[in-house]
């Protein structure tokens, strides 16, 4: 047995250490990692992942940490990858985090780990779909992914989840320019946080309006709730509804959909590997001078190149 497939088993177990090893293994995106996934990859497909994002301070973290205590007391297992996109290192921030989940990290029944970016942004969505193969198979029912803004990577780690949430908070017209951002797009159940303060209602209908206009998903209408997530009111609320999102996934088949859809993803990333690899290859053979210069004169096409490589790569494997 390799050490991916052991510590595949060790995984599957529910051991805390050699989760957080081979979620080290999966963000260096390590060749010890991708033998990790695809061992681990038959035994997800259990969990139920929910996406929660939002602008900076909106209350998400807070959020996440009541939700997850809530979980806990209907005797759930949880998993929180907490996704930063926007910093290399997004070291205080995530201590924040940590500071607030205390109360739920000293229970066994919860997981908590960061990603950060290392090096591209693809390798973060790419890694944060490893986290969540690793967290599934595992065996944790529910799934959290945290990430910040609406830009672009957030979007594409968004599309890993079955629910997305979006949080807002009242005031400063920031409702107006998440939905922009291109966001309602992306969200399934919305969440107005901070409802202690003034202007709730009104981002409330401010999202009802763009969502009225905007309407794609005519088979699920998003709710949007009011929550105070620093003094734990309306969160039954936000758990209804995501188990509500859940069960509509079910019965309209989109989850097996899902489920085919990372399936298809773990084949191309597969595919990815096996191109990098054989042109890692090419660049290292006698003849690499010449494939170029070849190219360069037009004397060969590229495609043919290209197929000739992967081909070489083949016959070697
Ligand atoms: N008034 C009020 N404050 C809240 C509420 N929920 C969270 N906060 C506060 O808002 C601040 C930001 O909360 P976080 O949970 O860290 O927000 P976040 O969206 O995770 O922030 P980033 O991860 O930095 O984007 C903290 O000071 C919280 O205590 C709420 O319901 N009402
Ligand atoms: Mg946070």
């Amino acid at each position: 047995m390799t050490e991916p497939q052991s510590l595949a088993e060790q995984i599957q177990a529910g051991e805390k250490r050699p989760i957080a090893r081979g979620l080290t293994w999966i963000e260096r995106d390590s060749s010890k990692g991708k033998e990790l996934i695809q061992a681990l990859f038959p035994n997800a497909g259990r969990a139920h992942i929910v996406g929660i994002t939002g602008a900076p301070g909106v209350g998400k973290s807070t959020l996440v940490n009541r939700l997850a205590l809530t979980f806990r007391q209907n005797r759930l297992r949880v998993g929180i990858l907490a996704v930063d996109p926007s910093s290399p290192f997004s070291g205080g921030a995530i201590l924040g985090d940590r500071i607030r989940m205390q109360d739920s990290v000293m229970d066994e029944g919860v997981f908590m780990r960061s990603l950060a970016t290392r090096g591209h942004l693809g390798g973060l969505s790419r890694a944060t779909f490893g986290a969540v193969t690793l967290l599934d198979a595992a065996g944790f029912d529910i799934i959290v992914i945290e990430t910040v803004g609406a830009g672009q990577s957030e979007v594409e780690i968004m599309q890993l989840a079955h629910s997305t949430m979006v949080v807002l908070a009242p005031g400063l017209g920031d409702d107006i320019q998440a939905i922009k951002a291109g966001i309602l797009e992306i969200g399934q159940i919305f969440v107005v946080n901070k409802a202690d303060r003034e202007g709730a209602d009104h981002t409330v209908r401010a999202i009802r309006g763009m969502l009225t206009l905007g309407m794609k998903r005519p088979d699920w209408l998003p709710p949007i709730l009011k929550t105070v997530a620093e003094g734990g009111q309306g969160i039954e609320d936000v758990v209804a509804a995501l188990e509500k999102h859940r069960d509509h996934l079910k019965q309209s088949g989109r989850l097996d959909r899902i489920r085919q859809g990372q399936t298809a993803h773990l084949i191309q990333l597969a595919l990815e590997d096996l191109a990098s690899g054989a042109l890692n290859a090419a660049k290292e053979s006698d003849d690499w001078d010449t494939l170029l210069e070849g190219v360069r004169s037009g004397e060969r096409d590229a495609q043919a190149v290209a197929r000739e490589i992967m081909r070489r790569r083949m016959t070697w494997d």
